[in-house]
């Protein structure tokens, strides 16, 4: 067991990534009695948070004893409850039916829903076993419902994925442009330092544009309530504007780009009139934010999933991409466009390849020399891996509709809260043959739908890397033993793949033969990470990528540059400074595109839009947040943001309980009324699944509709009706309390 007086690891909870440091509490004594054995601070020497933490990080030890799944369950039918069986019985029906499936219906019947909680070790070895071994693209992560359009519009405007800037960039920049983020509550420690470089320099300008006046709004200079999925539409206006005052970045458009001509032509089409009509807010707003641009050397653009999470989503990433590109404002200190990731390893799932399109290495199964270079280094034949895409999320989903997916494996995810449409979720999944789910706690709403449970141990007891939203690899070190007969992910992967022949493939000894193995095959790529080991993590602290191997000793570099540390190997907090892209040309290419609107726009029988999201203290399903006392105490239930107008139209008083249908489903909230919410929209946290509240999921409303270049379906807006529910109705509807036994389907 590694128990040391301190061990500094990583936050578990999102893409922030602040360095956390665990030291033992000492012995309780008293009325001490159910004190924690472990205390927690900020590691103060993290370069990416310099010891600051928020409640999340701060709490999050309290959660780690608290209904964990201790051994390996199972049962034949959903009907019938779960006996607790041995880690080789379970194995041995999980391996069996691999084989059984294969054989019945080929490798493409079966299917895994990972996460972007995964370490980097277990996303890799996950993608060795399905896309190598079992020969099956169907490999995607909740990162599909998180950071797949930043992904996608990288990767088209740019030619690679990859952040391109790092967080000193907030003390850099003279306009923060925060779009469809809700950065203080969700990217705390990034908003405070942002905050403060504001608050010190009164003449950088912070733009929030979010249909809600948020937290992060509420600390604007110029906050834009745009009406929900209409982000295209102000960005094309924001660029018409500075085409029109010729605020813009001639010769770097000339030498860097490709394609200015057909995006400025769109852009002609959105004068600011137009432009305020359609987002619903004034002309002057518009020529405000652009004028803050125009007027600006560096702005820095965030983004989450007010962008991403849309049926447009990689058009409105393209969009803002396009605003730096006309401005030359990227590849420069305070300047450029930055998705800010949700998950801790969002990051680290996409340099493994975690999602159904992907290859380790920023790869692509549709490349045919992507596909053998990983074939090769992998050992298997010529031709193993297949050459299109695998299912997305939602395709799982519809694949267990129609019988064609026949064993499905989830880990480190909780669809029956965060899928869109859960009521249809629900259904597939109860036709689901075969499920396998692989946590850390139980009961969750998702262990009701499965037939084997497999423990996973979880942050604290398990050793591998993260990646967070500015590049920087954190080695997140163990602390504590697994609980139960718990085990990392990665080994019950391994192991697997060792019962079903893979012997050589899964020879892995530890996280750090995992870990090695992988940056290996990252070698001359955008996210060259050959640089990286455990070892030199544990030794030098956490490191950016690019970090190649190949010139760690060349003498001749010179290391006071940027491009210098990059070539010696040192961690690099930039991409881009040369001003080159990984496209074929070398130039980063425009967009031109026109919004086409929500996938599910307001109508007569339901005309609110409802758009979902997060709160300051809680983390998703509430698995660990629910059960943790100062987190759960800062809400007393959930509820739905209404404006005032709205609430009086439809006789709605504050705290009273509302009826929310969509074409799809109910739920039902009390009121919050409010103008921090535009009229016509209505908000709703994501965080209330079946456990922790009676009939009040967010995702009970929502649709699958996705972006059709990302996967990414539309979370941020469906169409809803709203009613008062009477009062001899409301009683014992809401139960903000956890229920104590397991929900059954
Ligand atoms: N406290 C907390 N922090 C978290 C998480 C958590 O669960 N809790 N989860 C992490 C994860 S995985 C993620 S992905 C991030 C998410 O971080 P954020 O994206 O900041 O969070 P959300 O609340 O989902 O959505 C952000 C905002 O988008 C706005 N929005 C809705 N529709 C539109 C639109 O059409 N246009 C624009 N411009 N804005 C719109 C919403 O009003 C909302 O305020 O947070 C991470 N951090
Ligand atoms: N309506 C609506 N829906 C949404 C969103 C939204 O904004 N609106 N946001 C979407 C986004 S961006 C995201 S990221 C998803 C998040 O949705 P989920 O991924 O479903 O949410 P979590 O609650 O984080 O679930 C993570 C699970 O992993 C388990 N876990 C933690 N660590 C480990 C580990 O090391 N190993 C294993 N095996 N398990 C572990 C936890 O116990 C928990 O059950 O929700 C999506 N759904
Ligand atoms: S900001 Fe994010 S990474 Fe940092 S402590 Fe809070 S939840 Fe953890
Ligand atoms: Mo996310």
């Amino acid at each position: 067991m590694t128990v040391s007086s301190s061990t500094k690891t990583l936050c578990p909870y999102c893409g922030v990534g602040c360095g956390l440091e665990v030291t033992p509490a000492g012995k309780p004594s008293g009325e001490e009695k159910a004190m924690n054995p472990w205390q927690v601070r900020g590691d103060r020497t993290h370069p990416s948070s310099q010891g600051m933490v928020c409640v999340k990080g701060a709490t999050v030890l309290e959660s780690l004893d608290k209904d964990r799944l201790l051994y390996p369950m199972m049962r034949d039918s959903l009907a019938q409850p779960f006996h607790r069986c041995s880690w080789e019985e379970a194995l041995e029906r999980v391996c069996d039916r691999i084989q059984t499936v294969r054989a019945e219906y080929g490798a493409n019947a079966l299917c895994m829903y990972g996460s972007g909680q995964f370490q980097t070790e277990e996303y890799y070895v996950a993608q060795k076993l399905i896309k190598g071994c079992l020969g099956t693209n169907n490999f995607d992560a909740n990162s599909r419902l998180c950071m797949s359009s930043a992904v996608a519009g990288y990767v088209q405007s740019l030619g690679s994925d990859g952040p391109p800037c790092c967080y000193d960039d907030l003390d850099l920049t003279d306009c923060a442009f925060l779009i469809g983020t809700n950065t203080a509550e969700c990217h705390p420690i990034i908003f405070n330092r942002l905050r403060k470089h504001h608050k010190k320099n009164p003449n950088v300008r912070l733009i929030v544009v979010d249909p809600r006046c948020t937290t992060t709004a509420e600390a604007a200079d110029l906050h834009l309530a745009i009406r929900p999925g209409t982000d295209i539409d102000l960005l094309n206006g924001i660029a018409h504007l500075l085409l029109r005052w010729g605020l813009i970045d001639q010769p770097f458009i000339d030498a860097h780009t490709s394609g200015f001509e057909a995006f400025a032509e769109v852009a002609r089409h959105y004068p600011p009139e137009r432009v305020a009509e359609r987002c619903q807010i004034s002309a002057a707003e518009v020529e405000t934010a652009a004028r803050y641009w125009g007027e600006s050397q560096r702005v820095l653009s965030l983004w989450s999933m007010g962008i991403n999470q849309s049926s447009e989503g990689t058009a409105k990433v393209r969009s803002i991409i396009n605003l730096h590109l006309m401005t030359g404002m990227i590849g420069k200190p305070g300047a450029g466009p930055f998705s800010l990731t949700g998950q801790p390893n969002a990051m680290g799932g996409r340099e493994t390849g975690g999602l159904s399109y992907l290859l380790p290495g920023y790869r692509s199964v549709t490349n045919p020399q992507h596909r053998a270079e990983v074939e090769n280094y992998w050992g298997l034949p010529a031709g193993t891996i297949q050459p299109t895409p695998g299912r997305t999320a939602w395709e799982m989903i519809t694949g267990l509709e129609l019988g064609e997916v026949q064993f499905l494996w989830i880990a480190a995810t909780n669809p029956v809260v965060s899928l869109p449409d859960l009521e249809r979720t629900k259904a597939a999944l109860r036709r689901s043959p075969f499920t396998v789910y692989q946590d850390c706690y139980y009961p969750t709403e998702t262990s009701a739908y499965a037939h084997v449970l497999l423990p996973a141990s979880q942050w604290g007891e398990e050793t591998g890397t993260m990646t967070n939203s500015e590049r920087r690899v954190t080695l997140c070190r163990k602390f504590r033993n697994p609980p139960g007969e718990s085990r990392p992910d990665w080994e019950i992967f391994a192991e697997v793949g060792r019962r079903l022949g893979f012997t050589h493939q899964f020879a892995f000894q530890t996280a750090a033969d995992v870990f090695a193995e992988f940056v290996q095959l990252t070698r001359g790529r955008p996210c060259d990470m050959s640089g990286l080991s455990h070892e030199r993590l544990a030794a030098e602290g956490p490191l950016h990528w690019p970090c190649p191997i190949s010139s760690l000793d060349s003498e001749a570099d010179n290391p006071t540059t940027e491009e210098g540390e990059r070539r010696k190997g040192k961690n690099s907090p930039r991409l881009y400074i040369d001003l080159h892209f990984p496209t074929p040309d070398g130039r980063a290419r425009f967009a031109a595109h026109h919004s086409r609107g929500l996938a599910e726009p307001p109508d007569e029988a339901y005309p609110f839009i409802l758009t979902t999201g997060r709160l300051y203290g809680h983390w998703h399903t509430q698995t660990r947040t629910g059960r943790i006392q100062k987190t759960s105490e800062m809400y007393d239930s959930p509820f739905i943001e209404i404006h005032p107008r709205d609430a009086e139209q439809l006789g709605i008083q504050e705290g009273e309980l509302v009826e929310v249908r969509s074409r799809r489903g109910m739920a039902r909230f009390p009121a919050t009324v409010t103008k921090a919410i535009a009229p016509g929209t209505v908000f709703v946290p994501m965080h209330w699944g079946a456990m922790w509240a009676d009939s009040a999921e967010a995702n009970a409303l929502t649709h699958h509709h996705a972006c059709p270049d990302s996967g990414q379906p539309e979370l941020k807006a469906c169409a809803v009706q709203l009613a008062p529910v009477k009062p001899n109705d409301s009683q014992s509807l809401l139960q903000p309390s956890m229920m104590t036994s397991p929900i059954s389907v």
